[in-house]
């Protein structure tokens, strides 16, 4: 296999978020204060998997194990070769706890095949294995030859890391006490690649890092993004026209890429390595965290906790912030993301009395449920400020309805109401205004979207001006009533805090925008309306014919203010954050051709409605 280097900028970038890389540690030096090794621990199988361990040189003490296995590198690797940062944030690393990255099977430096979110395997006999043995076997290595550790160890990671944590979970090691999935995958059918079975089409760069296979340890990347020579991502798949005429970049070798042509649909393929289903009664101290304006994984960690919280009695809590993907492990000053400010010093507050604070009290401390920390810790991101539940949802919010009614206005009760629009994939409503060619989605979930209120194929609905604050918690229900000319069509519901015209400025503002009325995204999603009835058998819609399409949009904790308008956008196009729909019934749209795609007229009927759950005093 010819190793090919990945250009360095990207992937340092890409593992710097994942990976534990900083800049802003110059003080503090890891050389001084950690020594490392590295080890190839042999699974039951046999299999050899990379390890890095960091160990204090105080060995006056004895330390707990935080341990992140990784798809995207332990590294650096060599003798003499640390890092910057270790551990889940740099009050932990000075303080002093053994730090292990290990590589998972198949990826980087440890032998094995790799297994895009490898299928749990319940009640595993002999020499079986799946990524809960794997890290059951390193744990049980770990605590029996690391030297200096307290017998008690710790699981974290963010994103396909986090996935990974989640997994320790599973058949879990009796040394294992304390895991932090944060922004864990759950379901690729769900997280990352597709929303409610529309495909992330702004993913598909990121297919080359999972769909290569390596046969032999690689201290080098043995993959390589396509050279699109384009910045504007928009125009580039618009003139590509069906996914069909990507194969051109991805060939046969690619296998994530076959997976997913192969697979449109929720099936054996994409369930069996879906790990929400095997989260039972989980023994270990949980903390899932996320953020909530996370546009790769925020179905994830919401579901983990809950699956977690149905079937178990272990300790098991949330932290969500105001954060994109894995803001929380860095150290912003100001936390803003997009236009939209946030507050200062966020994440370093979060590191430095929550996340560290969990991981002492279970790995060094009386490990009790009473450990000082709520149950859910979530930002109100239109108060801009923390909120402590007692649970989460919280259990005394109130459910109201909001239907889509005529004159772009929401109602109390159903209307009679009949919007329509056109909506034509050869001109489909952008998903963000900006003219970047990313390597996964972000900056849309708070971005303004009066660029799209403002277009004959968005629907806009909106309250008057809110003479008092409004506060919503918990997940969204969509409820719409639809009908279209065609027999296929996608549905994307935006919530949207409306700002009053004389909201100030931030300095994250972009220039050409002004705060003043801007339409802040607070949440959004969509489902691809062939999988309204059923994930695993799609079915075309009858043309003209009214039908009930609903789904869930992911929790929020926002206060509206007084004074501001909630309003709700509804449409069918949303590019190239997902990819395009024909609006004709085809099998798989994968495989679809120029002339499936047609314009068509959609309707959504008065009777369609927005399920919120309001809390009325905090
Ligand atoms: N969940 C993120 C991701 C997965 C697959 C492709 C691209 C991104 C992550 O692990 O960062």
């Amino acid at each position: 296999m010819k190793l090919i280097k990945f250009p360095g900028l990207l992937l340092l970038a890409f593992l710097f978020t994942f990976s534990g890389f900083s800049q802003d540690s110059e003080e503090y030096q890891v050389a001084e204060n950690y020594t490392k090794q590295e080890v190839d621990i042999a699974m039951r199988d046999g299999t050899k998997l990379h390890t890095t361990i960091y160990s204090p040189k105080d060995t006056s003490k004895k330390y707990p194990i935080i341990m992140q296995r990784t798809p995207y590198s332990s590294r650096p690797y060599g003798e003499g070769q640390l890092r910057s940062k270790i551990g889940p944030n740099e009050y932990l690393m000075k303080e002093g706890n053994i730090i292990v990255y290990q590589d998972v099977r198949g990826r980087w430096m440890s032998e094995g095949v790799y297994d895009n979110m490898r299928a749990y395997i319940p009640n595993k006999k002999g020499k079986q294995f799946d990524e809960a043995s794997d890290t059951y076997d390193s744990i049980d290595w770990l605590i029996k030859n690391i030297k200096n550790n307290n017998g008690k160890v710790g699981t974290w990671g963010i994103s396909y890391p986090g996935f990974y944590a989640v997994y320790s979970l599973l058949d879990a090691h009796p040394a294992l006490k304390a895991v932090s999935p944060q922004a864990g995958i759950s379901d690729f059918f769900f997280d990352d690649f597709h929303h409610n079975g529309a495909y992330l089409l702004s993913y598909w760069r990121a297919t080359s890092i999972f769909g290569y296979e390596k046969s032999t340890p690689s201290d080098t990347a043995w993959y390589k993004m396509p050279e699109l020579n384009s910045e504007d991502q928009y125009q580039f798949f618009l003139d590509n026209g069906p996914l069909s005429n990507l194969d051109k970049y991805y060939k046969e070798d690619n296998v994530f890429w076959q997976q997913l042509k192969d697979h449109p649909n929720y099936d054996e393929f994409w369930k069996s390595r879906g790990i929400l289903q095997h989260l039972k009664n989980v023994k270990p101290a949980v903390m899932t965290v996320g953020g909530l304006f996370d546009a790769e994984d925020l179905y994830g960690p919401f579901h983990e906790y809950q699956s977690i919280e149905k079937s178990g009695d272990n300790y098991n809590t949330l932290v969500y912030g105001p954060w994109s993907h894995g803001d929380w492990a860095r150290k912003s000053p100001r936390q803003a993301i997009g236009n939209v400010y946030f507050g200062d010093n966020i994440s370093e507050d979060y590191q430095k009395n929550i996340e560290t604070k969990f991981f002492n009290h279970f790995l060094k401390g009386s490990g009790s449920k009473d450990s000082g920390l709520p149950e859910a810790y979530m930002y109100d991101t239109g108060n801009r400020e923390w909120d402590e539940y007692a649970a989460w949802p919280p259990k005394e919010a109130k459910t109201k309805k909001y239907f889509l009614g005529a004159d772009q206005k929401l109602e109390d009760k159903a209307t009679d109401a009949e919007v329509t629009f056109v909506s034509d994939p050869k001109k489909p409503v952008p998903y963000s205004e900006d003219i970047k060619m990313v390597f996964t989605p972000r900056k849309y979930m708070t971005d303004d979207q009066r660029f799209a209120a403002r277009r004959p194929d968005v629907l806009v609905f909106e309250t008057e001006v809110l003479q008092e604050d409004l506060t919503l918690v918990g997940p969204i229900e969509a409820a719409l009533k639809v009908a279209t000319t065609g027999t296929a069509a996608d549905w994307v519901v935006k919530v949207i805090d409306v700002y009053p015209a004389d909201a100030p400025d931030y300095e994250e503002t972009q220039e050409y925008l002004k705060m003043g009325n801007y339409h802040m995204m607070v949440r959004s999603d969509v489902i691809r309306g062939r999988f309204r009835n059923s994930f695993e058998k799609p079915e075309p819609f009858e043309a003209n014919k009214k039908t009930d399409v609903s789904f869930e949009l992911q929790d929020v904790n926002h206060t509206f203010k007084k004074g501001h308008k909630l309003q709700i956008q509804v449409q069918s196009t949303w590019f190239p954050l997902i990819d395009l729909n024909p609006q004709t019934y085809v099998p798989n749209i994968f495989k679809a051709k120029a002339e499936d795609f047609k314009k068509q007229t959609h309707t959504v009927y008065g009777d369609s409605f927005i399920k919120v759950s309001v809390l009325n005093e905090k």
